[in-house]
């Protein structure tokens, strides 16, 4: 076919081809989540629902696109992980970024409901996106434990800014000024002695976040099949399957990964 004399237009896109060989991480993040999560009247300082809903999200991204072998999610963000060997796209970092930056605003909508059935949604949420290539497991590994580390300590403060707030009848002011320099065994002993609270036996999701696993499983099913003129014979098929684990536990030390050893092996 005889192309048009504008075809050239073409030449001005840039190519975005991520390495190969490295983990590909998308990480998206709730645009002005302090003020959606106002509006929308979450709960303080973790909504369940909200965490939940986030949770249902990154499935169905994982559902809907290739070669993802591992998520990690806390409060509005999550991050994906694209096996090193993937090729889908031909590796275009516009395309990973903006598939799951997609994916995951119109699950987020289109799950809403199901999550918060009193709770009408007021306006459209945004996400942003970024992508960050890794060369080795233990940078991939690094990663995800600096996110769970931020979820950590956000989590700790947020559980004792909170209970000051609402149990110790401070201002919020007030409560800043009070954690103004406390280290983490300050906090935590400011929620025992003051609230009766063991930081440890707070929710695992609050503390630890989301990790979703997928694990191919085989589905074996019978089914009655007629040769030609035969009689009708059973016989068993067998289908692979994605199945996905959302686990709440400690992805920083080294029992995690020695548990899972599968994660980052095969082609997804
Ligand atoms: P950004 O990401 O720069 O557009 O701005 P934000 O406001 O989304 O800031 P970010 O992502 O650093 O912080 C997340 C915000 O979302 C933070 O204000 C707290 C809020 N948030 C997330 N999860 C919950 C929750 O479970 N309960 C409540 N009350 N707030 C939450
Ligand atoms: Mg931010
Ligand atoms: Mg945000
Ligand atoms: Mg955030
Ligand atoms: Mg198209």
């Amino acid at each position: 076919m005889a192309k048009s004399k504008f075809e050239y237009v073409r030449d001005f896109e840039a190519p975005d081809t991520c390495l190969p060989n490295c983990w590909v991480v998308v990480r998206v993040d709730g645009r002005n989540f302090h003020r959606f999560s106002e509006k929308h009247n979450f709960e303080k300082p973790n909504d369940i629902r909200a965490l939940q809903l986030m949770n249902r999200c990154a499935q169905n991204v994982m559902e809907e696109l290739k070669d993802i072998c591992l998520a990690y999610g806390q409060s509005d963000e999550y991050s994906f992980v694209f096996h090193k060997k993937s090729s889908w796209y031909k590796r275009r970092a516009s395309k990973f970024m903006t598939h799951v930056v997609s994916q995951l605003a119109s699950s987020y909508v289109f799950y809403w409901k199901e999550f918060f059935p009193n709770q009408p949604i007021l306006y459209p949420p945004g996400f942003d996106g970024r992508v960050i290539l890794y060369p080795s497991e233990q940078n991939l590994k690094d990663y995800l434990s600096w996110r769970q580390a931020d979820c950590h300590i956000n989590n700790l403060y947020n559980t004792v800014f909170w209970m000051l707030v609402q149990r110790g009848g401070l201002t919020p002011a007030q409560a800043q000024k009070r954690l103004q320099g406390t280290l983490a065994a300050d906090k935590n002993e400011i929620l025992f002695s003051e609230f009766n609270i063991n930081y440890n036996n707070e929710p695992l999701m609050y503390r630890k976040g989301s990790v979703i696993l997928k694990k191919k499983v085989n589905e074996i099913s019978t089914k009655v099949i007629k040769l030609k003129g035969e009689e009708e014979i059973e016989v068993e098929v067998s289908r692979s399957r994605n199945q996905f684990a959302i686990l709440h536990c400690d992805i920083i030390s080294d029992t995690f990964w020695e548990e899972n050893p599968d994660i980052f092996s095969g082609e997804s």
